[in-house]
């Protein structure tokens, strides 16, 4: 019956990922975690989206390199809108108000783009690295 418990506990941590249920099972059964569920949550997640963020005027990274073609996400956290605006106009997003976001395609061609916020150029710069 114990085993039962164990095997059915195993898939529901397997499921969830949850590294709280670790500890319920060492609760419940007085025993370690399995060790494959260590190596379940172990498993390399997807890759994270390429993400431009924006907060107090500022992009965030300065400087982001991603694949040619690749979609990168702007979020702004500002209350004051921005945009992304390449300064050779192969990528621009429109004007982001509040936590709101959009996304660009990377040019294909591989190089360094400098881009801009349209409405704070002078203070507000970023370089996307397509490589
Ligand atoms: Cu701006």
């Amino acid at each position: 019956m114990k085993k039962v418990l164990l095997l059915s506990l195993t898939g529901v941590i397997l499921l969830s990922g949850c590294t709280k249920t670790k500890s319920l099972i060492r609760k419940l059964t007085g025993q370690p975690a399995p060790t494959a569920m260590v190596q379940a949550s172990a498993t390399p997640a997807p890759q994270a989206q390429a993400m431009i963020e924006i907060s107090n005027y500022k992009f965030s990274p300065a400087t982001l390199t991603v694949r040619p073609g690749e979609t990168v996400k702007v979020v702004n956290h500002d209350t004051v809108r921005h945009d992304v605006h390449a300064k050779d106009n192969s990528f621009k997003t429109v004007l982001l108000g509040k936590d709101e976001s959009a996304t660009f395609t990377a040019p294909m061609k591989a190089g360094t783009y400098d881009y801009i916020c349209d409405p704070h150029s002078a203070t507000m710069k970023g370089v996307l690295v397509v490589k």
